[in-house]
């Protein structure tokens, strides 16, 4: 396969105005008449080719005569033809059953479901599918009724009917332009909720919520957090919903989270259903910001789309962006801007140091499913953060609604954005932009200076990016850097002769800044890049002491907690680098500074929580060079151990104070939970005398999954009999339950055993378990290719040949979801060299498959590069 490069873009030969559908479903021979009507774009006489995969063409008829002299391959269908405005009928028919992709038409669960993003539409009829080329559409939807009482897609429904022969017809009409991949249709038989919003304008809007049959009760709380969202964007952004009617359903067999199509989202039921038996409090923080993100969409991405593939984070960047500014207008802002940076640091950080390092703008794609990455919509989503943070709230709402004044009902460039934030506000972004083309996470190295005699202190900042695998040259970036220095009482210190310091931020756009403030009395400590206020890597020689010191005083919350990640990390890399001889007066400081963090738990439970718990063996790994498995896993384990012996009664009282009436989601309430499950972690984990007792009440007495997982978790850290017997209690509990028995698969994944491989396939041969199912394959294979660093990282290979096999068993299965798992192996550079060859040798094993999809042709081919 060629890989498909930014930098050639064409317009579209032809466009499309209208589209009329009839879908005639069956679950093995379904027929769709697509009826075009299409215009020639500029003068020339190049065919019509339209794009078209793994369906089977039956007619084709130009301004209603049929014809046969088009030529046609696996990709596509060209016509030669001098009409310029023409009617186009293309039938084809699809076997739904048959796709185990997922993408294009499917049947699964008993339902038909569609997915088009990126480039599903394809698998449905031949067409321009490309985001450029905007329609209106009629659907008519054909199928049994009793079977498929709901025929649904986008729009409004404008007609019904019944057929004499069982089955029924429900036509649709969108009256907006979109692009094929927000096309959907969904047929089945579920139960529906029902709900209405009032826009700020007085529309009323029917909100319909499907999902399986016996599930209403579940629904609650996504449609709750549909309404939120809909008042947030009036409110924040003064945007307002469009159609009369918002559906949403709730599919089990899906790729993604969820998407967007316009007025008919399709969610993964993990991101839908919710009661407090079943779902954790993530679960339900998780639905609220999904239902957020795809309604979000609805403007940034729907009525201004993306020109082509590579402008993605146009919409994924905002939008995540946008999603997080509502998940922390809804709960605690702290401890969502921690979940970002998490995201950042584990995971994107990774990326960037792969071989499938790219900008949030790629430059080069084979199958653009590959590039819905952590880099596109996190790092994307930084991007359009540190635009918010140098043009100011206002300054940014200004530039979001001269973006929508230019560009609705277009789909348009991430240039065409920036350009916007720019004329709206007169800021340079000039400089600014080149963060959509140049991958890699830049490092901001600072090293100060203070000369006792004048109280001359200087700040020197420099800044480099290390060459990624695509790109080897790299400039340097407009970084704006949040910063402030603290006193030794801990109190922020101004100086208004320095505009950086008033304004607590340096914007860096060369390699080196330099600041010098004057008249200190002493050293002041410097709290750096508050708030995470971009994606970077800071390197500054903090003493324990300084850390110690921002822990207490950093007037950001962020930063206080970023302190302690850092006092935390430097202990666990120590004791990696010199096991046979810990740095105690480290460990001591360390000690007395979590002690102190106790005495937030009832002022900031959220902040508390966070700061207590230790960095993630993902998080270390990106802060060194090579990744030491066994001795950083062992280090971080013995670091936690050693906060939960010597801070034992500590955990205990502040157990035992997280007390909870009957499960509410709400803030207080997952505090308290959030406290009460750390703490009974670190108990049992410092093999408190009292664990055992607390495990086996918590178990019992649960109304609510929270705590009933947190059992669990937290049982994988004592005795193994003990950990048995409550998961083999759960299973019996919940087996009937595939979305809670994926927390059961994940858990036994991630456990740490010595004879973990023989028992991953007990766990793939569970009767629950298919690999059909994305979720079932998430939870067992990608959780321990994720997350279990001792199996899968062993060092004879075995855990890499496991998920290589799998690889190779997925990949004519479902080709995305197999280039999804295979993440872990692509990050092999970070690994020392043993386990360099052993990776790579699995990698080259799967690039010999002669029937290997597109999706891991590119990641394998880059990986081995
Ligand atoms: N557009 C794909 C799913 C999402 O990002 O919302
Ligand atoms: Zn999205």
């Amino acid at each position: 396969p060629v890989a498909k490069k930014r930098s050639d873009y064409q317009t579209p030969d032809f466009l499309i105005s209208h589209v009329d559908m009839v879908f005639h479903l069956d679950v093995v021979k379904t027929r769709v008449i697509t009826t075009s009507q299409i215009t020639r774009n500029g003068q020339h006489d190049r065919p019509l080719v339209l794009d078209g995969e793994s369906i089977k063409l039956v007619s084709v008829a130009l301004n209603e005569d049929a014809i046969h002299d088009y030529s046609l391959n696996d990709e596509q269908l060209s016509i030669q033809t001098t009409e310029s405005t023409f009617t186009l009928c293309v039938e084809t028919e699809i076997n739904p059953s048959e796709n185990k992709t997922l993408e294009g038409l499917y049947f699964s669960a008993g339902a038909y479901c569609t997915q088009c993003e990126a480039e599903g539409f394809r698998k449905i009829t031949y067409f321009l599918d490309r985001p450029d080329v905007l329609a209106k559409y009629d659907v008519t939807i054909f199928a049994d009724k009793e079977r498929y009482p709901h025929l649904l897609s986008n729009g409004n429904q404008i007609g019904k009917g019944q057929l004499d022969d069982g089955r029924h017809w429900v036509k649709w009409q969108d009256p907006f332009n979109k692009p094929s991949y927000l096309f959907a249709l969904v047929a089945g038989d579920f139960d529906l909720l029902t709900d209405n919003f009032i826009t700020q304008s007085g529309r009323n809007v029917l909100l319909e919520l499907y999902v399986d049959k016996g599930a209403l009760d579940k629904g609650h709380h996504a449609i709750a957090s549909l309404k939120k969202a809909m008042a947030w964007d009036e409110e924040v952004f003064g945007l307002e919903y469009d159609l009369d009617i918002y559906m949403v359903v709730a599919v089990d067999f899906f790729n993604m989270g969820a998407m967007e199509n316009k007025g008919l989202n399709v969610f993964n039921s993990k991101f839908v259903l919710a009661d407090a038996q079943s779902a954790t409090d993530d679960d339900f923080f998780n639905i609220e910001a999904v239902i957020g993100h795809e309604y979000f969409h609805n403007w940034t991405g729907n009525r201004v789309t993306c020109r082509d593939w590579f402008q993605l984070s146009l919409k994924e960047g905002l939008t995540v962006f946008r999603d997080q500014q509502f998940s922390a207008d809804m709960s605690s802002p702290v401890f969502n801007r921690i979940k970002n940076v998490q995201i950042i640091r584990e995971h994107q950080f990774a990326e960037d140091a792969s071989a499938m390092a790219h900008p949030i703008r790629p430059e080069e794609v084979i199958e653009m499913n590959n590039f819905y990455t952590v880099t596109v919509y996190d790092k994307g989503a930084e991007v359009i953060r540190m635009m918010h943070t140098l043009l100011g709230v206002d300054g940014f709402r200004k530039g979001v609604d001269l973006y929508f004044e230019r560009f609705d009902g277009q789909a348009v460039t991430c240039d065409d954005f920036v350009q916007a934030m720019q004329d709206a506000t007169d800021i340079d972004l000039t400089h600014f932009r080149l963060w959509y083309s140049q991958s890699g996470t830049p490092k901001v190295t600072v090293t100060d200076t203070f000369e006792q005699s004048s109280g001359r202190y200087t700040l020197t900042f420099t800044q480099s990016t290390p060459p990624t695998a695509d790109q080897a040259q790299k400039h340097a970036l407009h970084i704006p850097f949040k910063f402030e220095l603290l006193d030794q009482q801990g109190m922020s210190i101004s100086d208004d002769s320095v505009p950086e310091l008033e304004a607590k931020m340096i914007e860096l756009t060369q390699a080196k800044h330099e600041i010098t403030v004057s008249g200190l009395s002493e050293k002041p400590t410097p709290s750096l890049l508050l708030n995470f206020s971009a994606p970077v890597k800071v390197d500054y020689p903090y003493s324990h002491q300084q850390l110690s010191h921002i822990i207490l005083h950093s007037s950001d919350e962020f930063s206080r907690w970023d302190a302690s990640q850092s006092l935390y990390s430097r202990c666990i890399h120590s004791l990696a680098t010199a096991p046979d001889s810990p740095d105690e007066e480290l460990f001591d400081s360390m000690l007395v500074a979590v002690s102190g963090m106790f005495e937030l738990a009832d002022s900031n439970p959220a902040l508390a929580a966070a700061m207590l718990s230790v960095p993630s063996f993902e998080t270390l790994s990106q802060q060194v060079d090579e990744i030491q498995v066994e001795a950083l896993y062992h280090a971080q384990r013995s670091i936690r151990n050693l906060i939960a012996t010597s801070l034992s009664e500590k955990w205990l009282a502040l157990y035992n104070k997280q007390i909870t009436g009957p499960y509410q989601y709400d803030a207080d309430d997952v505090d308290k939970r959030r406290l009460r499950n750390l703490s009974l972690s670190y108990l049992v984990q410092g093999d408190s005398p009292q664990a055992s007792e607390l495990l086996l009440a918590q178990f019992a007495s649960a109304d609510n999954m929270t705590d009933s997982l947190g059992v669990l978790k937290a049982a994988q850290y004592g005795p193994v009999d003990q950990f048995d017997h409550l998961m083999f209690q759960f299973e019996e509990r919940w087996r009937h339950d595939p979305l809670v028995l994926d927390k059961w698969f994940a858990l036994h994944a991630n456990m740490e055993r010595s004879d973990i491989l023989a028992r991953l396939p007990l766990l793939l041969s569970h009767e629950k378990f298919s690999l059909d199912n994305p979720n079932r394959v998430r939870s067992v294979l990608g959780s321990f290719a994720f997350y279990n660093v001792l199996g899968f990282h062993a060092i004879d290979g075995s855990g890499y040949q496991f998920l290589a096999d799998y690889i190779l068993k997925l990949n004519s299965v479902n080709p995305q979801v197999a280039a999804r798992i295979i993440t872990p192996l692509t990050q092999w550079q970070k690994f020392d060299p043993k386990r360099q060859e052993l990776m790579r040798y699995q990698l080259a094993r799967i690039a010999d498959c002669k029937t290997l999809s597109k999706d891991l042709i590119e990641k394998v081919t880059k990986s081995l590069n």
